[in-house]
């Protein structure tokens, strides 16, 4: 429970956690150990690594190595499939897809991951994931029955059968480069059933302000992959998103 306990410290302390995603298929591994180092220098609370194509066998071994060369905040696996595991990461998002139609991605995938956990030092962390429209690729791979925008009751029912289901997080995702994030609405009405459960949201967070939107509606954790890899600064662009944020 070492990176749970310290995320919920984070929170305890500073009011919200700020998470990096990184892709291993976007970049080299030495870039993408760059990019973790640029995020935590911008005070990013840890490294989310993880991607819905691509992101596995030596590739994502070797990104996961160099990050942990580089920072010493935690680095949390955020697999697309069974694929997406590596024994070097500290911490594994042990994930359901909940509102997918695809068997696959609700849990036969984590039926495979499973014993590669139980023999690693992976801590997993349980998580109901969500998919809203748009989606993105996340939603097109995980073969998902997107959750209207406009409907924050029906992700507010998925979020409660998640957490009566024994998950600790919920996590809403609009999508990687989504044009908008999942609205403050739907944040809402998912953080008020989850009580003390955590709410990640992802998808679609490029800057100052829609962070904090997110923040403020509920999201205990925001979550920016896309704006990390894209921008020059990445330090800069983090620093902005962390501050809009934290209390
Ligand atoms: C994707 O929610 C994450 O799974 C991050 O989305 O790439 O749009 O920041 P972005």
């Amino acid at each position: 429970m070492q990176v749970e306990a310290h995320l919920q410290k984070i929170i305890d302390q500073e009011g919200k956690v700020h998470l990096t995603l990184i892709d291993p298929a976007s970049q080299t591994p030495e870039r993408a150990a760059e990019i973790a180092l640029a995020a935590v220098k911008g005070d990013t609370d840890a490294i989310m690594i993880g991607g819905s194509t691509g992101a596995s066998g030596t590739l994502l071994d070797e990104t996961v190595i160099k990050i942990k060369q580089k920072v010493d905040v935690p680095t949390i696996l955020f697999p697309g499939s069974s694929a997406g595991l590596s024994s070097y990461a500290d911490a594994v998002f042990f994930m359901s897809l909940l509102n997918s139609r695809d068997i696959g991605y609700v849990v036969t995938n984590q039926v495979l991951g499973a014993p590669l956990v139980y023999r690693s030092q992976i801590e997993p962390i349980s998580m109901a994931y969500l998919v809203v429209e748009p989606g993105g690729t996340v939603g097109w791979v995980g073969d998902a029955k997107l959750i209207p925008r406009r409907k924050p009751e029906i992700a507010a029912a998925y979020a409660l059968a998640g957490k009566y289901l024994g998950m600790h997080y919920t996590y809403l995702e609009a999508g990687s480069g989504a044009d908008t994030p999942v609205n403050p609405e739907m944040i809402g009405a998912v953080k008020q059933v989850l009580g003390e459960n955590k709410l990640i949201v992802g998808g679609g967070i490029r800057d100052a302000k829609a962070a904090k939107l997110c923040a403020s509606a509920g999201a205990d954790m925001i979550v920016t992959g896309t704006i990390v890899e894209e921008v020059k600064d990445v330090t800069a662009k983090v620093a902005e998103l962390v501050s809009a944020i934290k209390r």
